[in-house]
């Protein structure tokens, strides 16, 4: 599959250069409903390295306008990098691959848009509605993009208490289906991180943790006491497991943990402190489901007086440099 791909994209880069867009375009699926921005398609055609971004962290992870220069700031570290930058999300019922800066912008602003994941995009299509896709709706539209690297800041996980409420989120069941390597800081400690892990494995999902460490990072914190199944060394390693993961053709993702630089984490006990208030009182309040994770993100962020932003905005950064490293690694491999 792997190699089928590469030839596909050899055959799509020389049509472009004649001029003919038609194949490549069916390649990405340029088809009314999923709409990949010319820079996009143009890069995934000549096989240059392409990283996803999400976008419910501008609609619901952040507030304005911490939200648009977080957005604004990632694409250019990605762009610093080599690679180009697709960030995904939904306006007018249409799932757009790759946003252009007044589109970015309407988003972070946006008070109206959904939050997307799978369950949620035939709905948001059926009514013309605009949202921020979450790291499943991402997953979907990038890989139908053909991209194979996707770079966000925290996946959902299974919840703390999730054996009995059941509230597992759809990321996970998405990094077992849909083929793209998601990297992240790991999974927040608002969440039950070793349930999630299990999780995963059951999922079938490959979980690498970026470095040394054999510890697979809580977000917030480089280390969160339980152990990754593997961890890579560094940007090349990655892209090695990328490529075994494609060429295998197996339907399932794989999850890239990279924890937060060391001077970022100080505040790691504060934010765990802020994470346990703020987690009693959604219980309090029966704040539930989707509204879950914004709910705790807001709260953190007040309790710990932007703390918890700032660190937010550190690792994402982090993030976007090392994602676009695998990326760029990962292109030329396909070359
Ligand atoms: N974690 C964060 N910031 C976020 C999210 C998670 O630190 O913005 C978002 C991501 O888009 C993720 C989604 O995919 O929340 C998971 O939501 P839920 O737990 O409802 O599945
Ligand atoms: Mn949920």
């Amino acid at each position: 599959r792997y190699s089928e791909l590469r030839l596909l994209k050899e055959v799509s880069a020389q049509l472009l250069k004649r001029g003919i867009s038609t194949f490549h375009s069916r390649l990405c699926k340029n088809d009314g409903l999923f709409l990949v921005h010319p820079a996009v398609s143009q890069a995934l055609a000549e096989n240059r390295p392409v990283v996803a971004l999400e976008s419910t962290i501008i609609t619901h992870g952040m507030p304005y306008p911490h939200n648009l220069s977080t957005a604004k700031a990632v694409e250019a570290i990605v762009r610093t990098e080599g690679a180009i930058p697709a960030t995904v999300g939904l306006l007018q019922g249409r799932v757009h691959v790759g946003l252009s800066s007044e589109e970015l912008d309407y988003l972070a602003r946006s008070k109206t848009s959904l939050k997307v994941s799978r369950r949620d995009l035939p709905y948001a299509i059926s009514k013309g509605l605009c949202g921020g896709t979450t790291v499943s709706g991402t997953m979907i539209a990038a890989h139908r993009a053909g991209i194979h690297v996707f770079v966000t800041g925290g996946v959902g996980g299974v919840h703390r208490d999730g054996e009995n409420s059941m509230d597992i989120s759809a990321d996970l069941t998405e990094l077992g289906r849909t083929p793209i390597a998601v990297v992240s800081a790991g999974v927040k400690s608002i969440l039950d991180i070793g349930r999630t892990l299990e999780y995963l494995e059951t999922q079938g999902v490959c979980v690498a943790t970026f470095g040394s460490s054999m510890n697979f990072p809580a977000f917030f914190s480089p280390e969160s006491g339980f152990t990754s199944p593997y961890h890579v060394n560094n940007a090349e390693e990655a892209a090695d497991l990328i490529a075994g993961n494609l060429s295998l053709g197996l339907q399932s993702g794989l999850l890239l943990a990279v924890p937060i630089p060391k001077e970022h984490a100080a505040a790691g006990q504060q934010i765990e402190n802020a994470i346990q208030a703020a987690l009693a009182e959604a219980n309090v309040k029966g704040i539930r489901g989707r509204d879950l994770t914004p709910f705790i993100l807001q709260k953190v962020n007040e309790l710990t007086r932007g703390k918890s932003l700032q660190a937010n905005i550190a690792l994402i950064h982090n993030n976007a440099r090392v994602g676009s490293q695998v990326a760029c690694a990962l292109s030329k491999r396909m070359q």
